[in-house]
């Protein structure tokens, strides 16, 4: 059976746009994906502790048959082999992050596996691409539509649709 996933995708070193437009060719090539939606591309304030530059974020929707234990296997290795992601500095600049943000409408709480991603609806540099591609999709913990969640967020985050 085929589900749907959403995928954040962030960067923040090299070419920006580059990276999110390789990102999104390598998630596409994994064993029975399809990449289905693409949001635009947003500039973003970078949210964190670490001084550091400016985003690029964007959200992609998938199509796939590998559940999300695989599913996220392969994203770690996309960021390690093709954007030799150096995991030295708790949230510091990075090529590319890919973070799973929905798989189905399923809540799954594993090591290293937190589906809907904790975070999802604190971040405006999360909910408005996904907004922009999934408005009326229901978050399956507050029962609330990416919609109305981002509606009701407070966030003083600069987020720019380029
Ligand atoms: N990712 C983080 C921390 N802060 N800020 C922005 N604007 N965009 C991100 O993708 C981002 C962040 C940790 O993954
Ligand atoms: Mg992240
Ligand atoms: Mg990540």
């Amino acid at each position: 059976m085929e589900i749907e996933a959403y995928i954040a995708l962030g960067s923040n070193l090299g070419d920006r746009e580059l990276n999110l437009l390789r990102a999104v060719a390598e998630v596409g090539k994994l064993p029975e994906c399809r990449v289905t939606a693409i949001s635009s591309f947003y500039e973003t304030s970078p949210v964190c502790t670490v001084q550091q530059d400016a985003f690029y974020n964007a959200v992609l929707r998938l199509s796939t048959r590998i559940d999300a234990r695989s599913l996220l296997t392969h994203m770690l290795r996309i960021e390690d082999s093709i954007f030799k992601r150096l995991r030295t500095i708790h949230q510091g600049p990075r090529r590319m992050d890919l973070d799973l943000l929905l798989y189905d409408n399923r809540i799954i709480n594993e090591e290293n596996l937190v589906v809907p991603h904790p975070r999802l609806t604190e971040r405006r540099f999360v909910l408005q691409p996904l907004c922009e591609i999934a408005p009326d999709l229901v978050h399956p913990l507050t029962g609330k539509t990416i919609r109305e969640l981002l509606a009701s967020l407070k966030s003083d985050e600069t987020v720019i649709k380029l």
